[in-house]
């Protein structure tokens, strides 16, 4: 190779060292990634994941359908290709979810009304997959978005849960997850709970009246799936309140999304939003992190007709003004 060659290697490799990346600088709070399975196989998404990422979370592999198709059968396999690949790019893991009113198996739905069975199979289920992953998960999303809109009755969402196991199914799911693994942090994770409103308030006294119990609750996730301007004005001081009960708090799955068709106008809005929602963890010490659900456009699950463009780096992996928004924010 001649010299001129070398150089240009040379200076080209220092350039990708030295280029900064965002976990470099989330080292008091972590910052992490919703991680797909199947986007793996895309060289840029897999090396792009570990290279800015220093958490996370299984998109869909870890849920109940996707884990156990059939009453003990199960099969881990995607599951465990994305726990391989954080503890290979020293990430931490957060597990998503053991009870959730979605991706439930059809056979688990069948047993409506039948509170033995489904007690047991509960029980199993949580048992079986806390236990294959203990030790290798930090937190748990133990119960994701049971609670109701309003916080009225019990506070709980109506469905297969609450209609067949009364409303202590969320503490008994708590417990279970615990004896299988007692080192993993366990949350309860929702949307809508993100400012102080109703479902929040709600929560706040559940989680008064779990700790009191001395149901092990570790944390609580609000999602944070936002609209272009849609940051809770009250989510800073509605995190701290919960950190002040003795919690841990994270944002769980944050986005932002905006009305398409994209314009410079509305990248540069979302980027202010995406640095509000860093900001208002920044400053609570048990805030203990962020993660963005997903963070590429190319791979991202859009669920508002009409809107998108939602993550940090565009369909190319190009980065938006959010990056270096978010990036002033880390700790
Ligand atoms: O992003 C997930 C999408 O790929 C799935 O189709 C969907 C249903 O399983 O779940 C999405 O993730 C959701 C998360 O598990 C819970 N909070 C809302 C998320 C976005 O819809």
């Amino acid at each position: 190779m001649s010299l001129f060659k070398t150089s240009i290697v040379l200076v080209s490799l220092l350039f990708v060292c030295i280029e900064a990346h965002l976990r470099d600088k989330a080292k008091q709070k972590y910052i992490g990634t919703a991680l797909a399975a199947h986007a793996l196989s895309d060289p840029e998404y897999n090396q792009m994941a570990g290279a800015e990422f220093n958490s996370a979370s299984p998109e869909n592999e870890m849920k109940w359908a996707a884990l156990e198709t059939s009453r003990g059968h199960y099969n881990f396999g995607d599951a465990d290709k994305l726990v391989a690949y954080a503890q290979q790019h020293d990430m931490k893991m957060r597990g998503h979810t053991f009870l959730w009113h979605r991706r439930i198996p059809a056979y688990a739905e069948a047993l409506h009304g039948n509170k033995a069975e489904l007690e047991k199979v509960v029980k199993e289920h949580i048992t079986k997959v806390a236990t294959h992953f203990k030790g290798k998960i930090y937190a748990w999303d133990v119960v994701n978005e049971v609670l109701n809109e309003d916080g009225s009755g019990n506070k709980l969402r109506k469905g297969l849960f609450l209609d067949t196991l009364g409303p202590s199914y969320v503490e008994e799911a708590f417990r279970t997850a615990h004896a299988a693994d007692p080192n993993a942090k366990l949350y309860i994770n929702d949307y809508g709970i993100e400012g102080k409103n109703k479902k929040s308030d709600a929560l706040y006294e559940l989680v008064k009246e779990w700790k009191a119990k001395g149901v092990p609750i570790h944390g609580v996730g609000v999602q944070a799936h936002f609209r272009e301007g849609g940051v809770a004005s009250t989510l800073h001081e509605n995190l701290k309140r919960f950190a002040d009960l003795g919690l841990d708090v994270a944002i769980t799955e944050l986005n932002i999304r905006y009305k398409l068709p994209g314009s410079a106008d509305k990248k540069a809005k979302q980027a202010q939003d995406y640095e509000k929602a860093f900001s208002a963890c920044k400053t609570i010490p048990r805030c203990v992190g962020v993660t963005v659900w997903g963070f590429t456009d190319k791979y991202s699950n859009i669920f508002d007709k009409g809107y998108g463009e939602q993550e940090l780096w565009d369909q190319h992996y190009k980065p938006k003004s959010a990056v270096n928004a978010v990036e002033k924010e880390l700790i």
